[in-house]
């Protein structure tokens, strides 16, 4: 088999004095942090569709990256370079899981039959790789939203027959990621939502995608897929408004369907920020409720009002996400998928590397620096502190649901006038977060 990325080497950890680009600064897979190796923090992913398809085009001009790895688009010899390139380039990086959408494995066939013939074809490639390798399937998925079928959703649309195509889809999809074993399966409602209001039954097409979901999990658990199921929430783009608006709104929509139990979320950072979320708000919020499955790593820009789907270089975000994940007791079956790509005059396969390294430094930084803030201690203390009027006799009563208003009234009228709350300290917080970040 040919190397596709001849003139990178594999991708070693030298230190943050290094001025070689194909180096680590900070990822230093075999390094302790808090009882736990780097590597084991970190489970990095490569997402297919990034890495190993798109080429850079928008909406104004084609693709300036060639992804052909030396096979023409649209063949099965192509899908077959693009699993090579992928092993290499994971291998290259020491990166050990990945991620994908069915159809960005093959090119979809005319029929079912023929693009789940080629799932299979494909598949079995991929498998054997996987056992000369060891890499391993985070998650995987099926693309519901790039089909012109998809135009009004898959769950959520008003077509019976596309609502079955996307049924035999997600089967089909779950199939391989079991085959695979796959850590997880996500449902990203690309197009769950509506564009107007004024032609859109919400209710049911809400009801709908729980019910789909529902039967995702049945069929899912029957073929013995152990792994979590996640909804990966986003607001917006492609459509006006997406029904897994945030992670509070997913939560939600969970519950009220009785599926939390079988799915958690994947949280990325820059639909965190669409919804007008911060990235740890997310994350927070998913992990206050014992559901913060997986990540998707990447960020977005502060100036533009879309998925961008940067390489994250951002070490504060990263910083507090990891404090996050640190303080959730790490990601059970989940990962740190790149769910980003190059900017589109990043076109060379340099480049490629260079995404994967400053992602991968900037979470390497991110977890040292959460750890820190961790043993340091001074930010815990302060909200465990902050709340500490809670721990009188009351306080206790209220936070074990024994009070009332009655005597509530009655403590308020003993003590009159309440001093004032304890200050935020935000500013000394912050001071805190930047010393531990540039000492
Ligand atoms: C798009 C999503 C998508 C999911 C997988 O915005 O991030 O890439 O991660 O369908
Ligand atoms: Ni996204
Ligand atoms: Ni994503």
């Amino acid at each position: 088999m040919k190397e596709m990325f001849r003139h990178i080497p594999k991708i070693k950890y030298e230190g943050s004095s290094s001025k070689n680009p194909l180096a680590f600064k900070y990822y230093d897979p075999d390094r302790i942090i808090m009882g736990k190796t780097m590597k084991e923090h970190l489970p990095f992913a490569m997402a297919w569709w990034h890495n190993l398809s798109a080429t850079g085009s928008d909406m104004f001009g084609v693709g300036t990256a060639d992804k052909s790895f030396g096979a023409g688009i649209g063949t099965m010899e192509h899908a077959k370079a693009k699993v090579d390139a992928g092993f290499e380039f994971m291998d290259k990086l020491g990166i050990e899981y990945f991620c994908f959408h069915d159809v960005d494995l093959i090119p979809e066939g005319e029929t079912l039959a023929e693009t789940n013939a080629r799932l299979d074809e494909i598949t079995d490639y991929i498998k054997e790789k996987m056992v000369d390798t060891g890499k391993k399937l985070l998650w995987g998925t099926a693309n519901l939203f790039s089909n012109p079928r998809y135009m009004n959703g898959a769950g959520s649309s008003n077509s019976l027959d596309v609502y079955c195509h996307a049924a035999a889809q997600i089967k089909k999809a779950i199939d391989i990621t079991v085959k695979l074993k796959g850590k997880g399966y996500v449902f990203w409602g690309g197009r769950e939502g509506y564009e107007t209001l004024l032609n859109t039954d919400m209710k049911f097409e809400i009801e709908n995608i729980a019910r789909l979901m529902k039967m995702a999990v049945e069929y899912g658990r029957s073929i013995g897929f152990k792994g979590d199921f996640y909804i990966e929430p986003k607001p917006k783009e492609p459509m006006k408004h997406q029904y897994d608006f945030d992670a509070a709104t997913a939560i939600g929509f969970l519950k009220e369907y009785g599926l939390d139990k079988d799915f958690k979320l994947n949280i990325e950072a820059n639909h965190a920020t669409l919804a007008g979320h911060t990235f740890q708000h997310d994350l927070r919020i998913s992990a206050m409720h014992g559901m913060l499955g997986s990540i998707d790593a990447n960020q977005g820009d502060d100036l533009l009002g879309w998925d961008t789907d940067h390489f994250p270089s951002n070490v504060y975000d990263a910083a507090l996400c990891m404090y996050e994940v640190l303080k959730a007791g790490g990601l059970k079956n989940g990962g740190l998928n790149f769910d980003a790509k190059n900017r589109r005059p990043s076109y060379t396969m340099e480049d490629m590397f260079y995404g994967f390294i400053l992602g991968m430094d900037t979470f390497a930084l991110g977890l040292i620096k959460a750890a820190k803030i961790i043993e340091d201690g001074r930010m815990d203390q302060f909200v465990q502190e902050r709340y500490a009027s809670f721990h009188n006799e009351i306080g206790v009563k209220i936070r074990n649901n024994q009070t009332n208003l009655q005597e509530l009234s009655e403590y308020a009228e003993k003590i009159g006038t309440p001093e004032l709350p304890g200050s935020g300290r935000q500013e000394y917080l912050e001071s805190i977060i930047n010393s531990i970040l540039f000492d």
